[in-house]
């Protein structure tokens, strides 16, 4: 890890950048393979299978009895905490439901506002090194609550055409309406525009590579919705004496093994904890079987100390992680001052790992400095708002006059008469 103490503000624009490894031959690769979809749908998808996942599927949808099967596969005990999780992720969700929002702006002129599901939606879930079942939950149990009526999923097979069997136990306990083997950019394609198999959705959600990401901002030129943009996971621990080493060690460990590239920041209060940090880190690193990758992104992380509370709070706001664990003496009072970050976590029993999985909260989070202007996944992900509005002869003889000026003096006249031919009318009778 790098160490920086008291940064000055100048550089702390380089500080809080992500590396950025674009490839050069993305963007055209990826259009090709979208192109390919387009063009040859599921075909397309079976090549691309036999290409990238390096096996041949004929049905690319799954049947109930793959899900019977990974059912059986599964322990009562995992089954269990999956579904105590998405009870947790459950009641933390249904609670963001607005009631409709009504009012009389002006006597006679009523609004409203009423939210609906988005009627299709994709959900994608990356295969891997480690198929990340919990996204299921995350995505599907918003989508259910929000009563979108097709929930499409999409992920890869392994080398045997199978799918994990915790990511299809998962899907169908939330409900998932199909589920479909394709990843990579193919998926984002078919769920975007649709193959004589996989529906076209309306929105399309979930994490990737930057194959994954780069199709999901190509298929938005073309009207499909988006979760947010992408990047690497990432956390920011903030830690004084009144953290735990230990503790502070195994949440970023716990943040490092998702990938050689997840981004890993420490901001120190107290310098003398570097050394029982960095300690713990070493001797809980060995035991990781995942050690190896913990250990590349590790390398390319930094540690930031500060003398002062102040500046290490401004210092979080600009850097705005996807993740921000708060171990200080006074984390309340630092918490009230954090306007930039995915989510956050109090105090020394508070890991990531517990939101991760099943504290409630949603994982699906603005990474790489998004979180200044985007929120997590939420029920409201899955809704849009329409708004209503209603007058009566009263209400229009109130507000009229004031969009007749405003109409004049925008030099629309046809807006203006569309009010005047009413309140013409009115006078009439
Ligand atoms: N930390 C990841 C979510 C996750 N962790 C899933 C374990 N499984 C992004 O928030
Ligand atoms: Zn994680």
């Amino acid at each position: 890890m790098k160490i920086y103490t008291n940064p000055s503000a100048e550089t702390w624009k380089e500080l809080v950048q992500r590396p950025q490894i674009e490839l050069s031959f993305l963007e055209s690769s990826v259009r090709n393979i979208i192109n390919r979809v387009r063009k040859s749908g599921d075909q397309a998808i079976r090549e691309l299978t036999l290409q990238f996942d390096k096996v041949s599927v004929q049905a690319l949808q799954v049947t109930p009895a793959e899900i019977a099967e990974a059912e059986k596969s599964l322990s009562e005990d995992l089954k269990k905490a999956i579904r105590t999780a998405a009870a947790n992720i459950e009641k933390f969700h249904a609670a963001q439901k607005r009631d409709v929002v009504e009012l009389e702006t002006t006597p006679g002129v009523r609004c409203w506002r009423k939210g609906v599901p988005i009627s299709k939606v994709g959900i994608y879930i990356p295969g891997g090194s480690a198929p990340l079942f919990s996204t299921v939950l995350m995505l599907g149990i918003p989508a259910k609550l929000a009563a979108c009526e097709e929930v499409i999923l999409c992920t890869p097979p392994d080398k045997n055409g199978k799918i994990n069997a915790a990511i299809l136990f998962a899907a169908q306990l939330v409900g998932v309406t199909k589920i479909f083997k394709a990843g990579g950019a193919q998926a984002i394609a078919a769920l975007a525009y649709g193959t004589e198999t996989i529906p076209a959705v309306y929105k399309i959600f979930g994490p990737g590579n930057q194959y994954v990401t780069k199709a999901k901002q190509i298929v938005t030129e073309d009207g499909v919705a988006i979760d947010m943009p992408a990047g690497p996971s990432e956390v920011l621990v903030m830690a004084d004496e009144t953290a735990n080493p230990k503790f502070v060690a195994a949440d970023l460990l716990s943040q490092a093994e998702h990938g050689e590239d997840s981004q890993v920041m420490l901001v120190l209060l107290n310098e003398n904890l570097l050394k029982p940090i960095q300690e713990e880190i070493a001797a809980q690193l060995s035991k990781l079987p995942r050690k190896a990758i913990a250990e590349r992104a590790l390398a390319a992380s930094s540690v930031v100390s500060f003398a002062d509370r102040k500046t290490a709070v401004s210092f979080v706001n600009a850097y705005a992680p996807e993740h921000l664990i708060i171990n200080l003496k006074d984390t309340d009072t630092v918490a009230a001052q954090i306007v930039n970050a995915g989510s956050v976590f109090l105090g020394n029993f508070s890991p990531e790992a517990i939101g991760d999985y099943a504290s409630g909260t949603n994982h699906t989070l603005p990474t790489n400095g998004y979180a200044k202007a985007y929120a997590g996944v939420s029920l409201e992900s899955f809704m849009k708002y329409i708004t209503f509005q209603q007058l009566t002869a009263e209400g229009i003889r109130n507000l009229g006059p004031s969009v007749e000026q405003m109409a004049e003096a925008e030099q629309l006249i046809g807006h203006k008469m569309a009010v005047r031919v009413r309140l013409e009318q009115l006078s009439t009778n």
